[in-house]
């Protein structure tokens, strides 16, 4: 069967946004060094366009400065700041991802097929970190589901594994100083979850490929749990039948749980879950200098509540 192949974006369907970037890249990449200066980034990045997705968020977008310069990727490093000086030698491309376990169709995928191939979407979400800190990111992605369908799930995968890169010459928080993770970095949805149209694989952030820092080439978006389960830099996608181990729940299994969903009522042990700093300002609105009040599912309980219908969100937090 010959793989089903989306339409990509008429040129009258891509944002006046996108074209603008797609003209400061080139004009970038023509010389204007003052340019290219201003906006720090990883030399491959080469710009990507999605079409606009009525799922987006309105709420005021994090500057680019902050979104690539405030980043959490221990392969890199565990200060914010280390993913941005630690990644430049990262090599994100070839890549492929394999997508196995209870399937009928198993794959593995090269991401530049993806980019060609998939429906291709720019969806603007909030990003609420479990320290407490928020972003939204204009990130260009394709939900999850659609590759789950190419491969066929069989009854029996009830879990999705995913599983990043393991390249201690590229990474230096795989070389040995950061002997608490056992590496690779995992992470894991329920597979309605994953299924669910907000579940997305991000390829690209501000009309642009992922910056190595923000988990070049392919990571995973759940705008409505923790920052956590955006899990950077995959290389396998397993469907599978039981819960999988994830990184952070082995560390501290009673500060972050499997489902990490964002619960303003149900704090961390070591800090309160009810309020977020808005980084890169803009968040006075709702209330004090540049914080926010928390909201329960991160503002999409109106779409995911169901998923967890019956479950008691303080056991499962
Ligand atoms: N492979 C990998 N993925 C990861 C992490 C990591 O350390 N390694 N950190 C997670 C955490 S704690 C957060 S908050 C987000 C941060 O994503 P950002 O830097 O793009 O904002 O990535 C998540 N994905
Ligand atoms: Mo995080």
């Amino acid at each position: 069967m010959q793989p089903f192949r989306y339409p990509q974006p008429a040129p009258s369907e891509i944002t006046p946004r996108a074209c603008f970037l797609a003209r400061r890249h080139l004009l970038a990449g023509a010389g204007m060094a003052a340019a290219t200066a201003m906006l720090p980034r990883s030399s491959r990045a080469a710009t990507l366009s999605g079409k606009p997705s009525p799922l987006s968020t309105d709420a005021k977008q994090t500057p680019l400065e902050d979104v690539t310069h405030y980043n959490n990727f221990y392969e890199f490093g565990t200060d914010k700041g280390d993913p941005a000086a630690n990644s430049g030698s990262f090599k994100p491309m070839p890549w492929t991802v394999t997508v196995d376990g209870l399937v009928n169709k198993p794959r593995t995928i090269d991401v530049g097929e993806l980019l060609r191939t998939m429906p291709l979407e720019e969806r603007i979400y909030r990003m609420r970190c479990v320290e407490a800190w928020s972003m939204v990111i204009p990130w260009i992605g394709f939900p999850l589901a659609a590759l789950l369908k190419q491969v066929d799930p069989q009854a029996a995968a009830k879990y999705v594994a995913f599983t990043s890169v393991v390249r201690p010459a590229e990474m230096p928080g795989q070389r040995g100083f950061l002997q608490t993770i056992d590496w690779p970095y995992v992470e894991g949805l329920r597979m309605d979850e994953a299924m669910h149209p907000l579940a997305i694989l991000a390829m690209g952030l501000y009309g642009e490929t992922l910056p190595n820092q923000n988990g070049a080439p392919i990571r995973l978006v759940v705008p409505w749990k923790y920052g956590f389960k955006g899990i950077k830099s995959i290389v396998r996608i397993s469907l599978v039948g039981e819960m999988p181990p994830t990184t952070w729940n082995k560390l501290a299994a009673n500060e972050y749980g499997f489902f990490a969903n964002v619960n303003p009522e149900v704090d961390h042990p070591r800090w309160s879950q009810a309020s977020e700093r808005v980084i890169g300002g803009g968040g006075g609105f709702f209330g004090g200098e540049g914080r926010r009040d928390t909201q329960m599912f991160n503002g999409y309980g109106e779409q995911v509540a169901s998923l967890y219908k019956g479950m008691d969100l303080r056991k499962n937090f």
